[in-house]
């Protein structure tokens, strides 16, 4: 009983770990983690659109593409470092901060998020930002329709999600904001953002305010499977019996 004891605590702890793993990432540079993974933040250049008076943390102050006005369509540009060698992709995420449409609309208000395997060049055009590895562009598309601006985007894309906001928005209250994270795991759009050139096509219909935009990039070494990393004592086990065998 006791050991069977230890060995549930050994495995909680070991099934704790990738979790607490994230916070060693810098911006814009592949870490390794605790657990052996390598991770990778990026986050959308800071702009100040001046658009309307959101109250949420960090609104109108930070990374938060204009607050996603509903009159435009996005394109957060990215070139990310190689994989470092021996690793790959497992996955990529975007994580929307405070996350709200700015009214209680669901029947009509939606926000398109794509991948796209091939950004444009950077615009100098209005509105535009970032720097050459890391922008957004930004695209007039009038606003009032509920239509996907990245359907025909040149090159290979895929709408992967379409949001749409049920609890409405209030000033000061923190439960109709919410943190919105998508994963991306398919093998071929994994690819596309493999290749160091990729983008994230963001058209808000309408305007949906938050608190920041980020991207994780996730990278494990095929010889070493995640099944492997989640016991530690099924791998403390296997060390022990090669060391006997010598
Ligand atoms: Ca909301
Ligand atoms: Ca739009
Ligand atoms: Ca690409």
């Amino acid at each position: 009983m006791v050991i069977r004891t230890v060995l549930a605590l050994l495995l909680a702890v070991a099934l704790a770990v990738p979790a607490a793993a994230s916070v060693t990432s810098v911006y814009g540079t592949w870490s390794k983690t605790a657990d052996g993974y390598y991770e990778l933040l990026m986050a959308v250049p800071p702009s100040d659109g001046g658009s309307s008076s959101s109250s949420l943390p960090s609104a109108n102050q930070g990374n938060d593409i204009y607050d996603l006005d509903h009159t435009y369509a996005y394109e957060w540009a990215l070139t990310i470092p190689d994989v470092p060698d021996g690793y790959s992709l497992d996955w990529v995420s975007v994580l929307v901060g405070n996350l709200t449409d700015y009214r209680y609309a669901p029947g009509t208000d939606k926000l398109f998020i794509n991948l796209l395997d091939t950004p444009k060049s950077k615009r100098s055009g209005s509105g535009s930002i970032g720097t050459a590895t890391n922008y957004v562009n930004r695209y007039s598309d009038g606003g009032t329709t509920a239509s996907n601006y990245f359907a025909n985007w040149p090159g290979d894309h895929a709408l992967l999600d379409t949001y749409v906001d049920t609890n409405g928005y209030s000033p000061n209250n923190p439960a109709t904001w919410d943190d919105y994270e998508l994963r991306v795991t398919d093998e071929t759009q994994l690819g596309w953002v493999a290749d160091g050139k990729f983008g994230w096509g963001i058209d808000p219909d309408c305007h949906f305010y938050n608190s920041g935009i980020t991207l994780t990039a996730h990278a494990s070494a095929p010889e070493l499977p995640p099944a492997l990393l989640l016991g530690a004592v099924p791998v403390a086990g296997l060390a022990m019996r090669r060391y006997r065998k010598r």
